[in-house]
């Protein structure tokens, strides 16, 4: 299959890697944002968003001509939309970027064109936009294909994953799901596995469920644990070595933009059936109220015992490990919650960034030294890098040090 020109609508966390590969294979690429300075930056051959690798291959595929970015689609052969799915006030999915995205592309539409969608999505979308689609231009009715296609690239290698991940490809109809298998095998290494639009659509939200409902073991493990003086780490390191259980690690809660979302779009579609997946998303986001109480008694005690406040270093915002991005990041949220009550002698630090518009930050070391009590919220590398000291009291919820 020939592609003359293939359009990405959504130049985010991954329409633009995604758009920058396809380019770099040499396809000529239109990537398509709402937002004219995503498109202005683009053009300068820059990025508005970091991934390793990335600002490189971006920086090649525009000086080449292959990438070019624009706010409104152009004809081409094949469409991917890639742009967000967000909530509406009560975890309900808002699926009007995607269906924005849709009757933009629809006037464009013609016989043997490709139309995919990767944005997360809620079970049916496909089957919605096709509707959509037909119901605009009858006549194109079994002439393009239609299929979902999700990523599930880790942020931090995406460059990397997007090319050597296997992928889950669901037409609304086998020739749909041959087409985006063609189009795919163009720059993916991986496996691609082919399935139904209902299926792959589904198979993106129980990815990241099940990583959520695993995550929300290991969090209650660690509740349990501190009551019953038991060291949570000590015992998943245990639990682990039996052959097949694999206990994930407990942590301040669960962030990003993922898995503390995606498991809402299954309990907002089957509130009754998905008991688990919701009491699941209910521990993780506890995890970070109880964290936060954890420190804040823990302040108390030592005014109490002390007579003066106590100084305090909230290690880490991030939403994981050695990451800056801090969407969705439960340090944060616990970083706030303890500076609503005391913010006299609390210092935040946060590895990754140089400054934020909100926190003033410290250096990790200088905060660990000058603290009474010091909170790890989040296992960046740095603190892995400091002696445990007896002569503080350390709220390990990250796994530093294991206590
Ligand atoms: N976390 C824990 N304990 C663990 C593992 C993770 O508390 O043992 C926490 C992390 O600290 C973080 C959150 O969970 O706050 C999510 O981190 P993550 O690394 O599990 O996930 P993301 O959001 O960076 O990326 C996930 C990945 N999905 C899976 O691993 C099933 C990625 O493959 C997806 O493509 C991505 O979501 C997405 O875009 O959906």
């Amino acid at each position: 299959m020939i592609y003359n020109q293939i359009c990405f609508l959504g130049l985010g966390y991954i329409g633009l890697p995604t758009a920058s590969i396809v380019a770099h294979k040499g396809f000529k690429v239109i990537g398509v944002d709402i937002n004219t300075k995503v498109v202005e930056t683009i053009n300068r051959g820059e990025v508005h968003i970091y991934e390793p690798g990335m600002a490189e291959i971006v920086k090649q595929v525009v000086k080449a001509g292959n990438l070019r970015a624009s706010s409104s689609p152009e004809k081409s052969d094949v469409y991917l939309v890639v742009v967000p799915t967000p909530f509406k006030g009560n975890h309900e999915p808002d699926i009007s970027f995607v269906e924005a995205a849709t009757n933009a592309v629809i006037p464009l539409l013609k016989e043997n064109d490709l139309y995919i969608i990767e944005s997360t999505s809620p079970i049916g979308t496909t089957d919605k936009m096709a509707e959509l689609i037909f119901s605009k231009r009858p006549e194109l009715k079994g002439k393009i294909s239609i299929a979902y296609c999700p990523e599930r690239v880790l942020p931090g290698n995406v460059i990397y994953e997007l090319v050597h991940n296997d992928r889950v490809i669901g037409g609304i109809d086998e020739k749909s799901t041959q087409k985006a298998r063609e189009f795919y095998k163009t720059f993916v290494e991986g496996e691609l596995h082919s399935t139904n639009a209902r299926t792959a659509e589904m198979c993106k939200l129980t990815e990241n469920s099940s990583r959520d409902v695993q995550i929300a073991f290991a969090n209650e493990l660690s509740l349990i644990c501190d009551k019953a003086g038991v060291n949570v780490w000590e015992l998943i390191e245990l639990a682990n070595k039996h052959p097949r259980v694999n206990i994930l690690q407990p942590g301040c809660g669960v962030g990003g933009h993922c898995i503390a979302v995606d498991p809402y779009f299954i309990t907002s579609d089957f509130p009754m059936e998905s008991q688990i997946i919701g009491k699941s998303r209910e521990i993780n986001n506890y995890k970070s109220f109880w964290c936060a109480e954890k420190i804040r008694s823990s302040m108390l005690d030592f005014e109490i015992k002390n007579g003066v406040k106590p100084k305090v270093a909230i290690m880490g915002l991030a939403f994981k490990p050695n990451i800056d991005d801090l969407r969705e990041s439960p340090a944060k949220y616990i970083a706030q919650k303890v500076m609503q009550s005391e913010q006299n002698g609390v210092m935040v630090v946060e590895p990754n960034l140089k400054e934020h518009n909100v926190f003033k930050l410290s250096d990790y070391r200088e905060a660990y030294e000058k603290a009474d009590i010091i909170a790890f919220l989040v296992a960046h590398n740095e603190f892995k890098t400091l002696e445990y000291r007896n002569d503080k009291i350390i709220l390990d919820f990250a796994g530093i040090f294991k206590i």
